[in-house]
């Protein structure tokens, strides 16, 4: 079963859109496995973002994603990570389509309200950086049969 990180961001938290973000996800039948509210330190916003480093805008995102509390949440299912990053639309909001939760819900790119994981290999990276193996439940959905062929 693949993994991704779902990371709601600062903006959607402060903007009262967790539970409206989190639904989502839900509805899709993406099951989750780990959750948890946190302020993300520099240095773990630095490793998420290691692969920006070197990007203009590498400063304002680490700012932006410390900048106030974050929802992470650890969510499985076939095709996780693909399947999120279209629920999420484009990385850009104003290019996003309608009916994702950028394209319905945010306007600008640093403040583009989710992060979810964009290959197979990072959401097990991604998953394993902000989460313990002790804070993932593996657990039997009632509803799994109905979701997953
Ligand atoms: P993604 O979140 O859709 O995977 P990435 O290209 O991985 O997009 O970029 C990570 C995050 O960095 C974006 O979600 C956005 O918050 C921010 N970002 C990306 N490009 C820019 C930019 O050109 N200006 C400002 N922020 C950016
Ligand atoms: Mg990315």
């Amino acid at each position: 079963m693949e993994r991704t990180l779902i990371i709601i961001k600062p903006d959607a938290v402060q903007r009262g859109l967790t539970g409206e973000i989190i639904r989502r996800f839900e509805a899709r039948g993406l099951r989750i496995i780990g959750m948890k509210f946190l302020q993300v330190s520099e240095a773990l916003a630095k490793k998420h973002y290691e692969v920006h480093t070197d990007k203009p805008f590498f400063g304002s995102l680490v700012e932006y994603i410390t900048s106030s509390p974050v929802v992470v949440m650890a969510l499985e299912g076939t095709g996780a990570v693909q399947a999120a990053r279209n629920t999420i639309g484009a990385t850009k909001p104003n290019e996003a389509l309608a009916g994702t939760i950028r394209g319905d819900l945010g306007l600008e790119i640093g403040r583009n309200l989710v992060h979810g994981s964009d290959s197979v290999e990072n959401g097990q990276i991604e998953v394993a950086n902000f989460f313990s193996d002790d804070e993932l439940v593996s657990w039997a959905r009632n509803t799994d049969a109905w979701i997953f062929e």
